[in-house]
């Protein structure tokens, strides 16, 4: 069920792309007593919203849900109820299809969770995190395209052009999980700015390439070599040609694993233009932001990259828990590594009605920054008991894995399924939110489906 979107204003009309509206989580996150408001109709004291929901909420929420909500004692006080927490908005971008636009300068568009149901995620089906102005695709000629490898660190500095990177050098094939580092970022409170992130910031397709490290042996990694970074051929959303959009890296560690790749192709085919067509960096488990698309140079680091986004809060998490709302000093915020683990349930999708004395088919994808994902459970009573799903083995490191379960409803009503990993380290996926950090990062709170057993 979808919440009548003509409650929700345009916070804006800027923009030259069909009126955008404010989805339910960005007027939570931005007004949340507004939010309260629009969405029960009546003033909301924030402070009692367990209150609220147990004297007057229950009746006005399972009006507004169509059903009785049968763990409602159960229910944690101040979660939109997942049936109304729906906002996708389907735009055209060429190649992709129901993608949810988030902004349109820069481009960022996220996948509904149903549309990653594919064990391997399809292009068309793959987010769009841009920082600047992608290249115009006439720009993008594979033949004409070149790599330097350059830096202080680098022995041999040289230029190849992508046919001699991909005739001198081993292909290899690998599945791997890509993860923008804000994703989930919404549901952060007090809110942080930037790209309001549901949970489709993510994707696993398979990307062909060679090993960086390959191409960076060849040139050369001198001694004192700590860190690589990146160049793109995409523009600063200023048009100023002296400033990039993003150029980020990884320590020289991660650059030289098996699994970081400069890759050409995705599921076989040229990769989509907004993805980083002709080449782009792949590094399993790591926060997006490191894989630079559209490259046209790597550097090779006598110490940490210090290209744009690298520096200040960008990218960064404070090295110790803070209260929300707390301003962190720069020298406490360090760099994101590895992604957390995380699941999504991909089938079916948030919002539909079952038969009631059915049981209903669950199923999803799980994966986890380094290692892999022991398992995966899941609640239709908000967390009080769990119950285990059957998961895949990956198809290689850094790939998501499947899992499926079937759930009984107890009778009739509204439930909410939630699915939660947990690592072979035995870390697990909060139920509600991890901590709060001023950018709004590596949110891996399970993920949270609404039902309707009739
Ligand atoms: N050149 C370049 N590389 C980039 C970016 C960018 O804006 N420009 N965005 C980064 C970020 S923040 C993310 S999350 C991923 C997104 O990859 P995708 O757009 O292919 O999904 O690309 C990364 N690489
Ligand atoms: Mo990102």
């Amino acid at each position: 069920m979808l919440l009548p979107t003509r409650s929700f204003a345009p916070m804006s009309n800027q923009s030259p792309l069909p009126e955008k509206q404010a989805g339910l989580h960005q007027l939570y996150s931005e007004d949340p007593q507004r939010a309260d408001e629009i969405v029960w109709g009546r003033k909301v004291n924030p402070l009692s919203r367990r209150g609220f929901f147990e004297r007057l909420g229950l009746a006005s929420m399972t009006a507004a849900i169509g059903s009785e909500i049968v763990f409602a004692d159960k229910m944690p006080s101040g979660l939109i109820p997942a049936a109304l927490a729906q906002s996708t908005e389907p735009f055209l971008i060429p190649g992709k299809e129901g993608l949810s636009v988030m902004n349109d300068r820069p481009l960022v568009a996220e996948t509904p969770a149903h549309l990653l149901d594919d064990a391997i995620t399809p292009a068309k089906h793959l987010f769009i995190r841009n920082n600047g102005l992608a290249p115009a695709p006439e720009l993008l000629d594979a033949d004409k395209w070149t790599l330097e490898i350059a830096g202080e660190s680098c022995e041999k500095p040289t230029t190849f052009t992508l046919k001699e990177l991909k005739e001198k050098f081993t292909h290899h094939t690998l599945q791997m999980v890509l993860e923008c580092a804000g994703n989930g970022r919404s549901e952060f409170n007090p809110p942080a700015t930037g790209n309001q992130w549901t949970t489709g910031g993510v994707g696993c397709p398979k990307w062909t390439g060679i090993r960086l490290a390959d191409v960076l042996k060849h040139c050369g990694i001198k001694k004192d070599a700590v860190y690589i970074g990146y160049y793109g051929a995409d523009a600063h959303l200023s048009g100023d040609p002296k400033k990039n959009a993003i150029s980020r890296g990884v320590p020289i560690a991660k650059a030289l694993e098996d699994e970081s790749l400069l890759v050409f192709a995705m599921n076989g085919e040229d990769i989509p233009v907004q993805n980083g067509h002709p080449l782009r960096l792949m590094f399993g488990g790591w926060a997006a932001s490191t894989c630079g698309k559209w490259v046209k140079k790597i550097v090779i680091r006598d110490r940490e990259h210090d290209g744009e986004k690298m520096k200040g809060h960008s990218y960064r998490m404070p090295h110790y828990p803070v209260a929300p709302g707390t301003k962190v000093p720069e020298e406490d915020m360090v760099i994101i590594a590895e992604m957390p683990v995380k699941s999504l349930i991909t089938f079916p999708k948030s919002g539909i009605t079952h038969p009631a004395a059915d049981k209903l088919a669950v199923r999803g994808q799980a994966w986890v920054g380094e290692g892999a994902v022991a398992s995966v459970e899941v609640s239709i009573d908000f967390g009080i008991t769990w119950q285990k799903a059957q998961i895949e083995k990956p198809a290689n490191r850094y790939a998501w894995q499947q899992w499926r379960t079937e759930v009984s409803f107890p009778k009739k009503g509204y439930y909410e399924i939630w699915a939660r990993a947990t690592d072979d380290q035995g870390r697990s996926q909060p139920m509600v939110l991890p901590g709060w950090n001023p950018e709004g990062y590596l949110n891996n709170s399970c993920h949270r489906l609404a039902i309707q057993a009739a």
